[in-house]
C-alpha cells in the first residue's frame, strides 16, 4: 500500500478486564464495512482524531489485539489498543490505529499469567518496531 493500513473508530467500553490484567486497552469500534486486519497482534501507531485530541497525545506506539479474546472464550471480534506509556482516558474519542507490523497470531492461553507474559513481550517488540 505504501502506507500503514488505518482503522478509525470511537473508543467504547470493553469488559474492563484489561485494567485487571495490567494492560488497559482502548476498544475501538470501527464503522460498518471497515477493513479489519486478520486476527492477531500488531505494532501500530495510535492517534486521536477528535478536535483538540491530536495535540493532547500526538502519535503514540500501541500494541494492538484483533480477535475474539479466545483465552476468555470471547465471541465478539474486537480491535483493542494498549497505548504505551500514556495513561489517558480515551473513552468517546474518535481515534485512528495505523497497523505497522503483525507480531503474532491470536492465541488461547492456558492461564491469565501466560497471557500477561505474552502481552509484555508484545509491548517490548512494539517498542523495537516503532523506535
Ligand atoms: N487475548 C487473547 O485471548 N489471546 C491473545 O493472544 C491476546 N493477545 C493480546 C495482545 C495484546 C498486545 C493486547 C493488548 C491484548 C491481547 N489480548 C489477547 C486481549 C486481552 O484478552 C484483552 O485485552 C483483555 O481480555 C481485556 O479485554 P476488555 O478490554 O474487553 O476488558
Amino acid at each position: 500500500l505504501g502506507r500503514p493500513h488505518r482503522v478509525e473508530g470511537v473508543v467504547v467500553h470493553g469488559d474492563g478486564r484489561g485494567r485487571e490484567l495490567g494492560f488497559p486497552t482502548a476498544n475501538v469500534a470501527p464503522p460498518m464495512y471497515s477493513a479489519i486486519p486478520a486476527d492477531g497482534v500488531y505494532a501500530a501507531w495510535f492517534s486521536i482524531l477528535s478536535p483538540g485530541g491530536r495535540s493532547a497525545l500526538g502519535r503514540v506506539p500501541a500494541a494492538v489485539s484483533v480477535g475474539t479474546n479466545p483465552t476468555f472464550s470471547g465471541r465478539e471480534r474486537t480491535v483493542e489498543a494498549y497505548v504505551l506509556d500514556k495513561n489517558v482516558d480515551l473513552y468517546g474519542q474518535y481515534v485512528a490505529v495505523d497497523f505497522v507490523r503483525r507480531l503474532r497470531d491470536m492465541r488461547a492461553f492456558k492461564s491469565r499469567e501466560e497471557l500477561v507474559e505474552a502481552i509484555a513481550q508484545d509491548v517490548a517488540e512494539t517498542r523495537e518496531v516503532l523506535r
